[in-house]
């Protein structure tokens, strides 16, 4: 269904039960490519009604109305509407913002940017033009498939509606909406892509710094994590490494022997991942720039001859042109003898593009700032004169203005693209490259990409962090909605430096950032040149102890987490889920923003101020268990200890936990059994999922799936397995499930057949083998 008028076209297309495409443009023909839209469903049958006249668009779904896109104008280039709202909607997603959950009320736009202001709430790193409209009973979506510049205002004048600019005449929307939260997740993670399944050593703990600077302090890093029995699965190599930041090279002195050094971590038990920024090195005879000139693969300046120059690290710097499928190949092979001497995973910083100074456009500027700088030479200076920090504050004095930048790419058919179109794609394409190397040179090996910048549909390729934070306790407590912000937009891995990248604070805060970040599906600990160590002797005792002790249950956790990684990778679900996901009739669960659920059974109640030492926690609905305690509660509103050793964490009743026993790293040895741990009141039920946690195999079929029920009645509990794929056998042999509140648990079956249960304290475990699993019972396999 259309709208035509002489300025305006409006289309309404239905695409399946819960998905419909907006397309409003001037009418003149365009070419859109998208980067991000693998898949649009094409289904007969929809639930979609539609009214489209000059002033709105009306959308209903099931009958009921869903929501009105209205005042639709173009003005000094952008395509400009609203979305009409009620009073009482919720507004989420829109990426990494530090905002707080609820994003109603602000200013967001769409441009990536190293912002080194976090806590203006501005344009930061990444862009994912995605947000949710929820409260209970109604949820859709709303994804704007634009790469350029967008504007989305919450709060102009009342909070009822959203007013939406983007810098162009095309736009493809798309409208989700479903009987739940889920079901929008679901919906546009089959649009933009699911997130991909990573090597198990990822989940594990990782220990960065900027930098680990010699061969030897990287080894010396590495054995002291083993010495002291504290886990930890990988290393990270920031800039230094590199001869003079040249990208693929090393730095010949402190590096000596990349490959020996990477042989000697890898029999540690350690990953490496080193840095890869975007910026090439203008210099005759570095093989890089050499190459790349040969092959034309730089961005291009206004004239089309020059290439596009900007300083960053190395200095003067060309960037290479991604768009392009040919140069995308060619930075692939880039890797290969990284790849070949073994390094797991690539850390693509810089990639907004961040850029210290644009030399074709400000040679003035730069001129003046290097006189205040002492005459240094402009590639001489270590720090960031314009770029970012002006940028920020000229896009927060009009919501129109931002920073065009005077680069053009080339597209496979050799059209030319203004970069302002797919500024935002940049690191989406960067990374689409990296995950090509991996793919050429470990065909099955899983692969590691860790992003700084991003655009929907990153989650197909990398995990992502939240860039340069602080340690300040306001920047522990924003994580947590800019994490699970991040998780409504389809970026479920994800994580935010723990401890804060820049500047000190006194021990309490690293503890509690520890607590909190074993709960990131990102564990990382990093830091700046500058700061106090961080690695986790470096703290006092007992304050290194309680750093340990956080670090070890993250490892207890990991079967647990590797089973949310796969309904990620499934569904697209987040891992770290604001309570309304899980409880969406919950009113109060839609604005809480320093608790939140980990997978569907376990809520985190993380301490995010100075000294305090209880605090109160909103628990939605059902009942919970203090999983250390023991102690039950009803739901509401209540006062919780908790000292400095301590993380509020709740099980909910007949949610099912999955844990282990303790591991230095994944792989050192081969886990005996698993604990299925349950506040048991009725029934309960998990998937058991596991594969070998390294190779591609399991796409081909080769994992281990099964249905696990936990029935209660009186005091007799039934536990049912269905197996749905057997074709990989787990390394664990016995499973235990641990009932917490099993004191008056007297009898236990598995597939009807009778167990023993075993008593400690009020636990009560009963113990499987997996051949009782997998052999009786109705199996089945796929
Ligand atoms: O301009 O490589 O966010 O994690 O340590 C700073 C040095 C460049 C920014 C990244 C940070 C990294 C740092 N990088």
């Amino acid at each position: 269904m259309s709208f035509k008028n002489n300025e305006i076209h409006i289309d309404f297309i239905p695409l399946s039960n819960k998905c419909a495409k907006l397309i409003i443009s001037n009418g003149k023909p365009f070419f859109h490519k998208s980067f991000t839209i693998i898949h649009e469903p094409k289904e007969e049958k929809h639930y979609w009604n539609f009214k489209i006249n000059d002033k709105e668009c009306f959308i209903s779904w099931k009958g009921k109305n869903l929501t009105i896109f209205s005042n639709f104008r173009f003005d000094e280039g952008f395509i400009i509407f609203e979305n009409i709202l009620e009073k009482d909607d919720n507004i989420y997603g829109f990426g990494e913002r530090a905002l707080w959950l609820n994003r109603k009320f602000k200013k967001i736009r769409m441009w990536n940017l190293d912002q080194l202001d976090h806590l203006n709430g501005g344009p930061m790193y990444k862009s994912i033009p995605f947000y949710i409209v929820a409260k209970p009973g109604k949820n859709y979506g709303f994804f704007i498939d634009y790469t350029g510049y967008i504007f989305f205002d919450t709060s102009i004048e009342d909070s009822s509606k959203i007013l939406i600019g983007a810098n162009t005449n095309y736009l493809v929307c798309y409208i989700i909406t479903g009987e739940s939260i889920k079901d929008i997740i679901e919906e546009y993670i089959k649009l933009t892509g699911r997130p991909y399944m990573p090597p198990k050593w990822a989940l594990g703990y990782h220990q960065s710094r900027w930098s680990y600077e010699t061969q030897e302090e990287v080894l010396s890093i590495a054995k002291e994590f083993r010495k002291r029995k504290i886990p930890c699965d990988a290393i990270y190599l920031d800039i230094d490494y590199m001869d003079n930041y040249k990208i693929f090279t090393w730095n010949k002195e402190n590096f000596p022997n990349p490959e020996l050094m990477i042989k000697q971590l890898h029999d540690l038990g350690f990953k490496v991942v080193t840095i890869v920024d975007v910026g090439i090195k203008e210099e005759n005879g570095y093989f890089a720039y050499d190459n790349g000139i040969e092959k034309d693969a730089f961005i291009k300046s206004f004239n089309m001859k020059d290439y596009f120059k900007g300083t960053v690290w190395p200095g003067v710097c060309v960037f290479p042109d991604f768009l392009r499928s040919s140069i995308r190949e060619w930075w692939a092979d880039l890797h290969k003898n990284f790849l070949n001497i073994g390094i797991d995973g690539i850390w693509n910083d810089m990639n907004e593009p961040a850029i210290f100074c644009i030399l074709n456009k400000v040679e003035k500027l730069i001129t003046d700032i290097s006189n205040k700088f002492n005459n240094k030479k402009y590639d001489e200076i270590n720090i960031n004169p314009i770029g970012t920090v002006v940028t920020s504050q000229s896009i927060s004095e009009s919501l129109k203005n931002y920073i065009k930048i005077d680069a053009y790419h080339l597209d496979d058919d050799g059209k030319i693209i203004d970069h302002n179109e797919i500024h935002n794609a940049y690191p989406l394409l960067e990374c689409i490259a990296t995950k090509r190397a991996f793919e050429k040179y470990n065909p099955n090996k899983r692969f590691f990409i860790l992003s700084r910048s991003a655009f929907s549909g990153i989650q197909r390729y990398a995990a992502v962090w939240t860039g340069d934070n602080s340690a300040d306790w306001i920047h522990l407590e924003i994580s947590i909605p800019m994490l699970l912000s991040l998780g409504l937009s389809g970026v479920p891995f994800c994580g935010a430096d723990i401890g804060g990248f820049y500047g000190n604070a006194d021990q309490e805060l690293f503890v509690r950032w520890f607590q909190l970040g074993v709960f990131y599906p990102l564990f990382r600990n990093h830091s700046s040149k500058g700061t106090r160590r961080r690695e986790p002797w470096t703290f006092k005792k007992p304050y290194a102890n309680y750093i340990v002790d956080a670090i070890k249950l993250r490892y207890a956790l990991l079967p647990y987490i590797y089973k949310l990684f796969y309904e990620a990778y499934e569904k697209g679900y987040p891992i770290m889920r604001p309570l309304f996901f899980e409880f969406p009739k919950d009113k109060e669960s839609y604005n809480i923003n320093d608790e939140f659920m980990f997978g569907d059974s376990l809520l985190i109640a993380p301490i995010t101020k100075p000294n305090v030492r209880a605090r109160v926690v909103y628990l939605p609905k059902v009942k919970w268990m203090n999983w250390k305690n023991k102690k039950i509660y009803d739901p509401g509103w209540i006062l919780e200890k908790a000292s400095i050793n301590e993380i509020p964490m709740f099980i909910r009743e007949n949610g099912i936990i999955i844990t282990t026993d303790p591991i230095n790293y994944i792989g050192e040895k081969k886990i005996n059994s698993i604990y299925l741990e349950t506040f048991l009141t009725k029934n309960a039920s998990t998937i058991i999922y596991d594969d070998d946690g390294e190779t591609k195999d399991f796409e081909k079929g080769k994992y281990f799936l099964g249905f696990l029920n936990i029935k209660k009645k009186n005091n007799e509990v039934n536990i049912s397995f269905k197996v749905i794929n057997k074709n990989y056998m787990p390394e664990w042999k016995f499973l235990k499930i641990k009932i917490l509140n099993g004191k008056k648990i007297k009898k236990a079956t598995i597939n009807k057949i009778k167990k023993p249960i075993e008593k400690i304290n009020d636990i009560a475990i009963i113990n499987l083998n997996i051949n009782e699993l997998i052999k009786k019972g109705d199996s089945y396999t796929v």
